[in-house]
């Protein structure tokens, strides 16, 4: 029967006009089975509406409807209306459920977020309106690419394991010439890191043009790699005006003499758009595709009423085949995030069933009902071949790629924080801001990595290992005593 809060909600029943009445069902039962996208949006109505007409007006707008009842509806038309099923008016919670089949077929980010969080989030009927949580019913995830290249073929190609994959943003963020930033890579790749990264500006500026940028990090990584005997990742940013720029780019990249496996793509997915995320996914299945969330402060932060959580932002990046996305640094690095929610955000999409912040979702499609399946995983008799091939069973993972405002000091305390080691970590100043210089950031960035690994404190660590001790004394400092020191 219902609690206290929803026979409120039912009162209101008798508020909604006809075709208010068409998205509201509060009796709608068994929403997995597999029919429905379900979301969940902190609501607050607006315009003068109860809670119930607004969200009714918002769930119109999002699926078939707008302002009027129109003349033109048909049965089927009415089918696929998406439905208010539940509302909490204490929390201020709505939860709406899609059919899914009103979404573009075959697999398309940007047609779901034009409809849920589309025009509903320029309505007078909300006054907030932030999708905080989705699930995806297993028929929907068939149509979705999900990531190809990911994460474990990185570590398979750098032969790095049980450790997060060490990466630096090259700084200055802009202003470099080709050389100059190549120079930089060489110097963090010799100190001993992994993966270095374009910063999410990066393109075809005159001081530092792309194809000798693609020709001098070429020279800087074979250098690198004959030194250190290691191989090395470069993620270039292919970010462009145009898809064809875009193409471009990544063939100047693949044509440039790099080893598959030693580049990756990296697009601004917010500002580029999902298509562009979606394009270099079906083109380059081959490469790590590298999602830059700049912008995404706009839906995602805290204080924003309207918008949508970096859980939902990183669901999405998954079903659109990024091999790895910014997930934030739950509090620890620069940016404004949430600690739970940056968490959630990463474990949801590395794992193959994650708890959200109020789905619970499994990227698998083995259905339930499979037992025999169901025991191989449970049991592992397949020894881990149901659980590493993907291929058939479940869409793979994508990487937690963690980077503002870390450094060697505070790589621990993510780690700890994130409760595992399968993340690209990226410190831009945390590396380039060191006192002795690129090279000794990234080995104190390794340093502070092996002490985890050895289970060491990194004080007592450093008091061997003196790049690892410059870096304690000048990060640990407070930020206005680090910009003295800078200026
Ligand atoms: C980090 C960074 C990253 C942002 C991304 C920057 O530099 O290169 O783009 O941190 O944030 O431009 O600020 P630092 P997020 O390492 O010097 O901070 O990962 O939260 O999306
Ligand atoms: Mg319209
Ligand atoms: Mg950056």
């Amino acid at each position: 029967m219902y609690g206290a809060f929803e026979m409120t909600v039912n009162k209101y029943l008798k508020t909604l006009n006809p075709k208010q009445a068409a998205y509201v069902n509060l009796d709608l039962s068994n929403t997995q089975n597999g029919e429905y996208l379900l979301c969940v949006f902190h609501f607050i109505a607006g315009d003068g509406l109860n809670i119930l007409q607004a969200a009714a007006e918002i769930a119109a707008e999002s699926s078939t409807g707008t302002n009027f009842k129109v003349t033109t509806e048909t049965p089927f038309s009415r089918a696929m209306n998406a439905l208010v099923y539940k509302v909490d008016m204490k929390k201020n919670l709505v939860w709406v459920a899609y059919p899914w089949r009103l979404f573009d077929r075959v697999g398309n980010v940007q047609n779901i977020l034009t409809y849920i969080v589309g025009n509903v989030l320029g309505m007078k009927q909300v006054s907030a309106l932030k999708l905080l949580d989705l699930w995806f019913p297993p028929a929907m995830l068939e149509q979705y690419d999900g990531p190809s290249y990911t994460i474990d073929d990185m570590r398979k190609y750098l032969n790095v394991y049980k450790r997060p994959i060490l990466g630096t943003i090259i700084k200055p963020k802009m202003g470099l010439t080709s050389a100059e930033y190549a120079e930089v890579c060489y110097d963090f790749w010799v100190g001993g890191g992994d993966f270095v990264k374009n910063d999410e500006p990066q393109a075809n500026q005159d001081f530092c043009p792309y194809d000798k940028m693609i020709k001098h990090v070429k020279e800087a990584m074979d250098k690198a790699v004959k030194e250190t005997g290691c191989r090395k990742v470069h993620s270039f940013n292919v970010s462009a005006s145009d898809f064809d720029t875009m193409i471009t780019r990544c063939e100047m990249i693949r044509n440039a003499g790099f080893e598959p496996g030693s580049y990756a793509f990296l697009i601004d997915g917010i500002t580029a758009g999902w298509m562009a995320v979606q394009t270099l996914r079906r083109r380059y299945p081959d490469v790590f595709i590298h999602f830059h969330r700049a912008a995404h402060g706009a839906f995602t932060r805290s204080e924003n009423p309207f918008g949508f959580t970096v859980l939902v932002l990183s669901k999405f990046a998954r079903l659109a085949g990024a091999s790895g996305i910014h997930t934030g640094t739950a509090g620890i690095g620069k940016m404004q995030g949430d600690k739970k929610e940056d968490i959630t955000a990463a474990h949801g999409i590395l794992n193959l069933v994650a708890r959200g912040h109020f789905f619970s979702q499994s990227w698998a499609m083995v259905p339930d009902k499979d037992d025999d399946v169901l025991r191989l995983v449970h049991e592992d008799v397949a020894h881990h071949v149901i659980l590493t091939d993907d291929s058939w069973r479940g869409m793979k993972k994508c990487c937690p790629i963690v980077s503002g405002g870390l450094n060697p000091v505070l790589l621990k305390p993510f780690i700890d924080a994130i409760g595992g080691v399968d993340f690209i970590t990226t410190m831009g100043a945390g590396c380039h801001a060191h006192p002795s210089g690129t090279k000794a950031g990234a080995r104190a960035l390794v340093q502070a990595c092996d002490a985890y690994l050895a289970g060491i404190d990194i004080v007592k660590y450093s008091k061997k290992h003196v790049e690892l001790a410059e870096a304690i004394k000048f990060f640990s400092k407070k930020a206005e005593d680090v910009c003295e020191h800078v200026a």
